[in-house]
C-alpha cells in the first residue's frame, strides 16, 4: 500500500486502484486529505495497470465533511480562504479513469460533494448522505448546490441543501444520487462495480444537465418554508439561491455564485454562533474532572413514578430507546389518562409518517403501566416525576429507597427543589441525582443532570451516557434553586415584568423577543408552561410576588385555563386581553415607549448577568454549558449561539 500522506492511502486490487481516506474519527477533509486524494487520482492517470478507481473511507464512515475546526481559522485570517476542495473535486471528475465512491456511515457536506464529483457512487443500505451545512450557518461550498440538482433533480436538491436533513441510501438510490446498493462487503462490491464500468465512458456529473429543468415554483415554496421553519436564518435562503443559480447559469458561473454565497455565510455572525453550538453540544458531554475510567453502568430496565405530562414523556424516552419501563401512578384514573396521552402522542407520529404502526406497538409494549412498586427492584434507573412539592418528593424517595436495588440510580425530575434535601430521605444519597427534563419531555432535547453534594461519580457518568442513549443532550449542573436554566429564567421573567411596569405591553415584549429569534416571547411561553407552576414555587419559598401571581389569583393559569397573560379562544393562539392591560396599567410606575432593542438588551442582559453569577459559583462548568442549555431547552436561537456567546459578542461589538 502506498501512502499519499498519512491520511490517504493507495492500493491496488487487480486493475482497480483503491484510495482510502483514513482520518479518524469521521474522515473529515482536514488539511492533507484533499491533497492526498488529488495526488492519488493524479498518479493513477499515468498508471497503465489501473483501469478504474474506488474511493472509500476507513473506519466507521465515508467522509463526513470539511473539517469544521478549519472554518474558524479561515474567518480569523489564520489560514488562507480556499480549502481547495472544489479543484480536487474537478480533478476527480476529469479523471480519465472512472471513479467510484464507496459510501458507508455518512457522506455529509464536503464528503457528499467529493462523492458527487465521482462518476459513480455505491453505498451500503445503512449509509446516509446529506448536505447539512445549513446547520452550521453555511451552504455547500464545493459544488454541492450545483451537482446535487444535476444528479437528484431540483426539488430534492433544494430540500437537502436548504433544510440539511440527510437521506437514507434507498432514497439516495431512488433519486439518482447513488447508483447501486451493495449487499455484503462494501469494498468488494465497489471493486466489482468499478470493474464493470472500467471500460465504459463515464459521464461527468457537472455535464448532466437534463434534470435541471423543472417547476420554478419549487424555489418560492422552499423560501416560504425556510422563512417559517428556519426563521431568522440566512443560510437556508442562500442555499436556495445557490440551487436556483444551478438552473439558470452554466456550471462554472453557478460555482462562482455558490462560492460568493458560501463566503458571505461563512463570515457571518450566524455561522460562527452555529459552529460554536455544534462543538458546544459535544463539549458538554465531557466532564474534565471525572476520571476517564469511571465505570458506566448499563441501563437495561427503567421505572418512572408519575404518569402526568412529564412522567409520560420520560417513559416515552425510555421506550423510544428500546428500554422497558414501568410507569407508576397512584390512581387508576391518572394512570389511564397518562397512558392515553402517550398513545395519542405516538399515534400522531404514525399519522405524520414519522414511523410505522409496528414501531408504535413495539414502544407501547415496552411501557408497563401499574399502581404498585412491583418490579421496581429490577430497575437500573428510577425516575421520579411527581408534583413539585418537597414533602411529596421526600415521601416518594423514602418509598423508592425501600424497593430499589442498591446499585439503582434514583433520579428526580424536580425543576427547582434542593437535590440534597430530596436525597436525605434515602439511605443512599450517593445514588440520587437530578434528571431535569423539559416539557414536552419526549420532544425537548435537553436534560439538566443535577449533581447533589453526595452524588457518586459513577452515577454522574452513567447519567451522562444515559442522556446520549436517550438521544438527548445531557448537561451537568450543580445544585441550587432552579439549577441553571430556571434560575436564569427567573431573572429574565422578572425583567420582562419590569418592562411592563415602565410602559410596555406583554405583546410588545413578546414581539421584540420573538423577532430576536426566541421560539416565543416570555409571556406567551409562561402561558404555555402554566403560570401556576411558578406561583406555587414562589409561595412555597415565600418569594416576592410577581404580576403573574396576581393573574393566578384571578384563575388565569395560562393556556390550560383559556387565559393568562393573553386570552385563548382556540386554546393556543394568544389574543391580547384588555383585562390584563388594565391590571398592568394599575401597577405601572411610569409610562414611556420602550424600543424593541431595549427590551432585548434588558431581558437577554438579565440572562447573561445571572449566567455570569452561575459560572462564578461553579453551578455550571463552562459558559458553553449555559449556551447549550438555552439552545436545547429554552428555544434560544441557535444562530445567536446561546446567551453567553451572544453576551460576549455584543460586548465586543
Ligand atoms: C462542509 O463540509 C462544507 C463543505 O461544503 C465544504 C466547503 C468548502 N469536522 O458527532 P460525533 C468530530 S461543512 C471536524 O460525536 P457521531 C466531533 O466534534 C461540514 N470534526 O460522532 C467529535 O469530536 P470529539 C459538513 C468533526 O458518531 C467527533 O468528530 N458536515 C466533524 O455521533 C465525533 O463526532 C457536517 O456537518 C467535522 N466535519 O456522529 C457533519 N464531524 O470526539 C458534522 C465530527 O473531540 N458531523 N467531528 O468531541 C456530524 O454530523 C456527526 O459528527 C457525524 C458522526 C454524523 C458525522
Amino acid at each position: 500500500m502506498d501512502e499519499m500522506n498519512e491520511l490517504v492511502k493507495f492500493s491496488k486490487s487487480g486493475r482497480i486502484g483503491v484510495i482510502t481516506v483514513d482520518n479518524p474519527p469521521v474522515n473529515a477533509l482536514s488539511p492533507g486529505v484533499p491533497e492526498g486524494i488529488l495526488a492519488a487520482v493524479r498518479s493513477a492517470q499515468g498508471d497503465d495497470s489501473v483501469r478504474a478507481l474506488v474511493l472509500i473511507g476507513a473506519g466507521r464512515t465515508f467522509i463526513a465533511g470539511a473539517d469544521i475546526k478549519e472554518f474558524g481559522k479561515i474567518t480569523s485570517g489564520e489560514r488562507s480562504e480556499a480549502l481547495g476542495l472544489a479543484e480536487v473535486i474537478l480533478a476527480i471528475e476529469d479523471s480519465a479513469k472512472p471513479v467510484v465512491c464507496a459510501i458507508h456511515g455518512t457522506a455529509l457536506g464536503g464528503g457528499l460533494e467529493v462523492a458527487m464529483g465521482a462518476h459513480y457512487r455505491v453505498a451500503v443500505a445503512s449509509a446516509q448522505v446529506g448536505q447539512p451545512e445549513v446547520k452550521l450557518g453555511i451552504i455547500p461550498g464545493a459544488g454541492g448546490t450545483q451537482r446535487l440538482p444535476r444528479l437528484a433533480g431540483v426539488a430534492r436538491a433544494v430540500e437537502m441543501c436548504a433544510f440539511g436533513e440527510p437521506i437514507k441510501a434507498a432514497a439516495a438510490l431512488e433519486s439518482g444520487i447513488v447508483d447501486r446498493i451493495v449487499e455484503g462487503d462494501l469494498l468488494a462490491g465497489a471493486i466489482a462495480f468499478a470493474s464493470e464500468v472500467s471500460q465504459q465512458t463515464a459521464r461527468k456529473p457537472r455535464e448532466r444537465n437534463e434534470k435541471l429543468a423543472g417547476d420554478e415554483s419549487i424555489f418560492a415554496a422552499a423560501r416560504d418554508q425556510a422563512r417559517k421553519t428556519k426563521r431568522g436564518m440566512m443560510a437556508p435562503l442562500a442555499a436556495i439561491d445557490a440551487v436556483e443559480a444551478a438552473t439558470r447559469l452554466p456550471f462554472e458561473a453557478g460555482m462562482k455564485k455558490e462560492a460568493e454565497l458560501f463566503r458571505e455565510c461563512l463570515f457571518s455572525d450566524q455561522s460562527k454562533a452555529m459552529i460554536h453550538a455544534f462543538f458546544g453540544e459535544r463539549e458538554v458531554a465531557k466532564i474534565p474532572w471525572l476520571p476517564k475510567d469511571t465505570p458506566v453502568k448499563e441501563i437495561r430496565k427503567a421505572a418512572v413514578i408519575g404518569a402526568g405530562t412529564m412522567g409520560g414523556g420520560i417513559a416515552m424516552n425510555y421506550a423510544n430507546a428500546g428500554i422497558p419501563v414501568i410507569l407508576k401512578e397512584t390512581t387508576q384514573e391518572a394512570l389511564d389518562k397518562g397512558v392515553e396521552t402517550i398513545r395519542r402522542n405516538y399515534a400522531s407520529s404514525v399519522k405524520k409518517g414519522r414511523f410505522p404502526q409496528s414501531v408504535m406497538d413495539q414502544r407501547m409494549g415496552l411501557i408497563r403501566p401499574q399502581l404498585t412498586y412491583d418490579g421496581f427492584e429490577e430497575a437500573d434507573v428510577i425516575a421520579e416525576a411527581v408534583f413539585e412539592s418537597m414533602a411529596l418528593k421526600k415521601q416518594v424517595f423514602a418509598e423508592i429507597d425501600k424497593v430499589a436495588k442498591p446499585e439503582a440510580i434514583l433520579a428526580t425530575n424536580t425543576s427547582t427543589l434542593d437535590i440534597d434535601e430530596i436525597a436525605s430521605a434515602t439511605s443512599r444519597p450517593q445514588m440520587v441525582i437530578g434528571h431535569h427534563y423539559f416539557s414536552p419531555a419526549n420532544v425537548m432535547r435537553l436534560i439538566e443532570i443535577v449533581r447533589g453534594k453526595a452524588t457518586s461519580p459513577e452515577v454522574i457518568a452513567t447519567s451522562m451516557a444515559l442522556a446520549k442513549k436517550l438521544n438527548k443532550v445531557g448537561v451537568l449542573v450543580g445544585n441550587c434553586r432552579g439549577f441553571v436554566g430556571n434560575r436564569m429564567l427567573h431573572e429574565y421573567l422578572r425583567e420582562a415584568e419590569s418592562l411592563l411596569k415602565e410602559g410596555a405591553a406583554p405583546r410588545d415584549v413578546d414581539r421584540a423577543l420573538y423577532d430576536f429569534g426566541m421560539a416565543m416571547g416570555p409571556f406567551a411561553m409562561s402561558d404555555l408552561a402554566g403560570l401556576d407552576v411558578g406561583w406555587r414555587i414562589r409561595k412555597e419559598h415565600k418569594d416576592q410576588p410577581m404580576i403573574a401571581d396576581t393573574l393566578c389569583e384571578m384563575g388565569r393559569y395560562g393556556q390550560k385555563t383559556g387565559a393568562g397573560w393573553y386570552r385563548y379562544e382556540d386554546g393556543r393562539t394568544p389574543i391580547p386581553d384588555p383585562d390584563v392591560d388594565a391590571l398592568v396599567a394599575k401597577l405601572r410606575k411610569r409610562m414611556r415607549w420602550i424600543p424593541a432593542e431595549e427590551i432585548v438588551e434588558r431581558t437577554i442582559g438579565a440572562l447573561v448577568k445571572e449566567g455570569a453569577k452561575i459560572l462564578e459559583e461553579a453551578i455550571a462548568m463552562r459558559a458553553v454549558d449555559i449556551d447549550i442549555i438555552y439552545i436545547t431547552g429554552y428555544g434560544f436561537p441557535v444562530y445567536r449561539g446561546g446567551p453567553m456567546w451572544y453576551g460576549k459578542a455584543t460586548m465586543q461589538a
